[in-house]
């Protein structure tokens, strides 16, 4: 069959920096299968969706288009899906991704023909083979919905995770415009951090986190799974003979979220020899100072916590699990492994107040910290905190209908629904207020911090030897 997977434009004021790992892995499987594949990256091209359409118009007879995203692409596929729809009128739409959440509202407001939900990988495939006609109904398929004859929506069982992550392949990375991603140098140009690397990757060791942090949409499931590293250095030594990639971020929700694993992880990275500089995010505790070496001398430069704040009660109200003393250990941890922490601190949760923000303010003092952001608390569909009862009221008082609040749905730099007791200007002005109140490091402080490391390094004769190794290894 012919297939057509589109990868819609996301985060318009960003360069495109992130490969659809999913898609991508979801192609090659439709590859694999012996289907012909198109892909059409309209976010790597930034096309408009007119000039898409107009490219799309060469491809003829296409019996499936599979497109999808997050749930933040709502907006974006009511004004596309239904041009697409116009020009392949005999092609089954399906659309996959975090977007999918609500099918009841996708299908009164976007004229897909079923609904993938979860991990995409065996349910496109089945649906594939049903719609090919290959036996079989779609009732039978687990993980979609549809719109019956009778005109109701049917959801079929629920798709069980897959947790043997090495039966997928690799993503089919020669379909897509990768190069555009990689040069984009997320490391560099996103995250910040100019270690002199040129193209940098974004791919995934392992998908699922066991925590549950209330505002935090975990599609991939509680358990975590892990691919096996061997597979993921055959799939950074692709990144790297075929697209000269020299940098990764592994976009696992929680690099650490299981510490043997991620000992065993870093330990393998190293014995492969091949140690180039790397980013993730982290969780504060499973966070020491010997995984923090371990992590160092397998490339890590930097980490993402998620620190959401410095006041007990709201990181409890978060359920994060986590205390503001625990997060600051594993921040100085990371400071003094030369691993750089990027904190990130949520404001507007149930509850906040301005003594509140001024405990995370007072914490990023205290730890000194230098790269750190504060969002708005969004309640994305799907996360425990969208279903609590003042956040549907305060979802209906603003937006009225689902559709509404979906298509609002951005970046969580947006003040997006007002959870709290204040207005949305005292909100804003508490967050501006918190940017402006961490005064960032003077000189003075630079150089006092930068010998604090220097002669902490040079009591440490272990770590000289790690550092001349490494040279060592790298100059052969
Ligand atoms: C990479 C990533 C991004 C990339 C986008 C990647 C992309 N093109 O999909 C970028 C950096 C742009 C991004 C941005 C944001 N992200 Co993000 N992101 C992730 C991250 C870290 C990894 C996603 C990933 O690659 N997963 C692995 C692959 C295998 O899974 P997948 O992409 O979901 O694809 C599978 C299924 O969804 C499905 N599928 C997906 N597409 C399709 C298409 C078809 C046709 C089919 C059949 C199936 C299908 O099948 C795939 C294979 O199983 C996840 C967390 C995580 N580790 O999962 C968060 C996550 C997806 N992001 C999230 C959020 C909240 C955001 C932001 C809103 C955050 C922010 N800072 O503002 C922004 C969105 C901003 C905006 N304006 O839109 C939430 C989910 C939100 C939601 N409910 O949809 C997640 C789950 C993080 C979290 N735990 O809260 N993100
Ligand atoms: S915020 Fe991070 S640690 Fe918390 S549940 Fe989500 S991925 Fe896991």
């Amino acid at each position: 069959m012919k297939i057509l997977l589109i990868n819609p434009t996301i985060r318009e004021h960003h360069l495109p920096f992130c490969f659809p790992a999913g898609l991508g892995v979801i192609a090659a499987i439709m590859v694999q299968e012996g289907h012909e594949v198109h892909v059409f990256d309209q976010n790597a091209l930034r096309v408009s969706n007119e000039d898409m359409c107009r490219n799309l118009r060469k491809i003829k007879d296409i019996d499936i288009i599979g497109i999808g995203g997050l749930i933040t692409t709502y907006a974006h596929l009511k004004c596309l899906v239904p041009g697409l729809r116009e020009m392949f009128p005999f092609a089954k739409i399906v659309l996959g991704g975090g977007v999918t959440i609500e099918p009841e509202v996708i299908f009164e407001h976007i004229p897909v023909d079923f609904c993938v939900h979860g991990e995409g990988e065996h349910t496109f495939r089945e649906l594939c083979d049903v719609i090919g006609g290959k036996g079989g109904d779609v009732s039978g398929v687990a993980g979609i919905s549809y719109v019956a004859h009778d005109k109701n929506s049917v959801v079929t069982k629920p798709r069980p995770i897959e947790r043997n992550l090495d039966q997928f392949p690799m993503p089919a990375y020669e379909l897509f415009p990768s190069e555009i991603y990689f040069s984009n140098n997320v490391i560099k140009n996103v995250v910040g951090i100019d270690c002199g690397t040129k193209r940098c990757a974004t791919l995934l060791w392992s998908r699922g986190c066991p925590n549950k942090c209330t505002f935090c949409w975990r599609m991939m499931g509680k358990a975590v799974r892990f691919r096996s590293v061997n597979l993921v250095m055959e799939e950074i030594g692709f990144l790297r003979s075929r697209y000269g990639v020299d940098s990764y971020l592994f976009f696992d929700e929680c690099i650490n979220a299981h510490r043997k694993r991620a000992i065993e992880f870093a330990t393998q990275l190293i014995k492969s020899g091949y140690t180039a500089p790397w980013y993730s995010h982290a969780r504060v505790n499973n966070f020491d100072e010997d995984l923090a070496r371990l992590f160092k001398r397998a490339g890590c430069i930097g980490l993402n916590f998620g620190i959401e704040s410095g006041s007990k009660a709201m990181l409890a109200g978060m359920k994060k699990n986590v205390t503001p003393e625990l997060a600051s250990k594993a921040v100085a941890i990371a400071q003094e492994s030369n691993i750089r922490p990027n904190c990130t601190f949520i404001i507007g949760m149930p509850g906040e107040t301005k003594a509140t923000v001024q405990e995370s303010v007072r914490w990023i003092r205290r730890r000194q910290v230098r790269d750190y952001t504060f969002f708005f608390v969004t309640p994305y569909p799907g996360c425990e905190l969208y279903f609590q009862p003042l956040v549907q009221e305060r979802i209906q008082e603003r937006y009225g209908t689902k559709d509404a609040f979906f298509s609002a749905l951005g970046d969580v730099c947006d003040l997006c629904v007002n959870l709290t007791d204040y207005t949305d200007r005292q909100l804003i002005d508490m967050r501006d207020w918190a940017v402006r109140g961490v005064s960032k490091p003077g000189w003075l402080q630079e150089l006092y911090r930068f010998m604090k490391r220097f002669f902490r390094f040079l009591c440490q004769p272990s770590r000289w030897l790690t550092v001349l190794r490494n040279r060592i290894e790298k100059s052969y």
